[in-house]
């Protein structure tokens, strides 16, 4: 191929993604658009796998039949989630045990938010109510991704996060209507949880060396800023809302443009947190691998199953 039919099929393929196609596995792609969405697929599906952890770690004490059979089920969904989305990487023709080896070694990113310890049970809340909030948020602007299986993904994923969501909150509600000990852990888990929450949504659009790119073929549909600031807007009168405060004294609200505006956001931290020292990397990666490792045994176990059932397969034909 020259670069003149290269430079043809790009235009076209820009064509395609300024007339809202959507653009499927088979279809032709610049090798750069495949490679950033494995980049960011593969972090997202990372994201949902380690994110179990956080809460899992709650799940033989939660404080009821009730909450438990819940947060079971929240956790039980992220995994699913981490699944679509290993699957819809793979149709771009990258093979899943090479995504994981990446994150087992740690050299893979995963959402800097699950580098934070659970300390207490309001901190199932939180995370419900706003890691759950913050991915709907980002997530509702991939569900219309430029990348069909990615976009598709999205929007089951949409409405399991809604659920978790939901959850979440009502954990914060019913705390922050509780004992005063019971509201404190609620201020105290939001007063955790709160700036971590909007790191999630990446650096600021002057800082994200992938943002621009990926605004041009559609893959993201709005920027880091623009989505942190919804979501900020949307959260902020949610707090108010059951009597709990936000951790910030510059936060006011600006009647002209009707947004809430927050003091600067720690990138110290972030940067310190991406870069594996963040408080609980080192665990996260631990209990990632001591987890593959002990299921090694399912791994064989189906592999042997499969190869049983393609050699019946082959002496049938
Ligand atoms: N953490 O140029 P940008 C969930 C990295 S939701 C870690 O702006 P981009 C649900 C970024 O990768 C959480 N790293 O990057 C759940 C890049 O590094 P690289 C997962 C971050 O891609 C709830 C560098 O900084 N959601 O799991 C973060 O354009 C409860 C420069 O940044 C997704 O992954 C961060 N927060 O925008 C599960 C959504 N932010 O790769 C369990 C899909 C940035 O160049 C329990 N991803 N970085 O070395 C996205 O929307 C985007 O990738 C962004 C970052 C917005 C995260």
């Amino acid at each position: 191929m020259t670069p003149a039919d290269d430079t043809t099929r790009i235009q076209a393929f820009e064509s395609r993604i300024a007339r809202g196609e959507t653009i499927e596995p088979k279809d032709w792609m610049p090798e750069r658009y495949r490679k950033q969405l494995v980049r960011m697929m593969s972090q997202h599906a990372h994201s949902e796998v380690v994110g179990m952890l956080p809460e899992g770690n709650w799940l033989t004490r939660a404080p009821s039949l009730r909450r438990k059979i819940s947060l079971l089920a929240k956790v039980q969904d992220e995994a699913g989630h981490g699944l679509y989305i290993y699957c819809g990487t793979e149709t771009l023709g990258v093979d899943r045990d090479e995504l994981i080896g990446q994150l087992l070694a740690g050299t893979a990113k995963y959402s800097s938010i699950f580098n934070y310890p659970t300390l207490t049970w309001a901190d199932m809340g939180a995370i419900g109510w706003l890691v759950d909030g913050a991915a709907i948020v980002n997530q509702t602007a991939l569900a219309k991704a430029s990348f069909g299986p990615y976009a598709r993904a999205m929007i089951r994923i949409c409405k399991e996060e809604n659920f978790h969501k939901r959850q979440g909150y009502e954990i914060m509600a019913t705390l922050g209507a509780g004992t005063p000990a019971q509201k404190a852990m609620a201020q105290d888990a939001l007063n955790r949880w709160w700036w971590p929450s909007l790191m999630m949504f990446g650096p600021s659009d002057k800082d994200s060396p992938n943002s621009a790119e990926l605004l041009r073929w559609k893959v993201k549909q709005k920027g880091n800023d623009e989505l942190r600031q919804r979501f900020i807007n949307l959260t902020i009168p949610q707090g108010t809302a059951i009597g709990l405060t936000f951790p910030d004294p510059l936060l006011h609200h600006d009647a002209e443009t009707g947004d809430w505006i927050t003091g600067p956001i720690d990138w110290a931290e972030f940067h310190q947190v991406i870069s594996g020292n963040g408080p609980m990397n080192r665990e996260r990666l631990a209990a990632r691998n001591q987890a593959h490792d002990e299921g090694a045994w399912v791994r064989e176990a189906a592999e042997a199953y499969a190869a049983k059932h393609a050699a019946t397969s082959r002496e049938a034909a």
